[in-house]
């Protein structure tokens, strides 16, 4: 009871430029997860640098928040028991090469960085995504 929570996923330009948004979504809601909020926008650079600022020492996050902010994405508030846990069990180690059966990634994913979908790996940085993109 007392472990229900909220995720940020993010359905990532690779995905939704190939329509998979809806499948995508069925795949959370067959998982035990109810989408509270879904919205598709398009992010700038600067935001993308902003979200993605955790990594902002590593080789990739230039072309990271480049990529993030290349094309729609869709935003969702994901709510269920572990939902923080369940959500990056659903979607897959973060190379896709690596990913489990019947994961996200694994399906849909093609390559590290195009691996089609973002969720958070904490309650706390949930907590923090989450009011990144829904100001209410
Ligand atoms: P996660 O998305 O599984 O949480 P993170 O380590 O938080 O993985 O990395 C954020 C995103 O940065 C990944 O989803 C992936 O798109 C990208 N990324 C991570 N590692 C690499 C890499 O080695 N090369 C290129 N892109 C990477
Ligand atoms: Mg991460």
């Amino acid at each position: 009871m007392s472990n229900l929570e909220q995720t940020l996923s993010i359905i990532k330009p690779d995905a939704v430029e190939r329509n998979l948004g809806e499948e995508i979504k069925k795949i959370f809601l067959n998982n035990n997860l109810k989408i509270l909020q879904s919205k598709k926008i398009q992010i700038t650079k600067d935001e993308a640098a902003e979200f993605y600022k955790v990594h902002q020492s590593k080789p990739f996050y230039n072309a990271l928040c480049s990529y993030l902010s290349s094309g729609p994405i869709i935003v969702m508030i994901l709510e269920g028991k572990n939902a923080v846990l369940l959500n990056r069990q659903i979607m897959g180690s973060t190379d896709p090469k690596l990913a489990e059966e019947n994961t996200i990634r694994k399906k849909f994913g093609i390559s590290i960085d195009k691996n089609s979908v973002h969720g958070s790996d904490s309650l706390e940085n949930a907590q923090a995504e989450i009011k990144f993109f829904f100001k209410n």
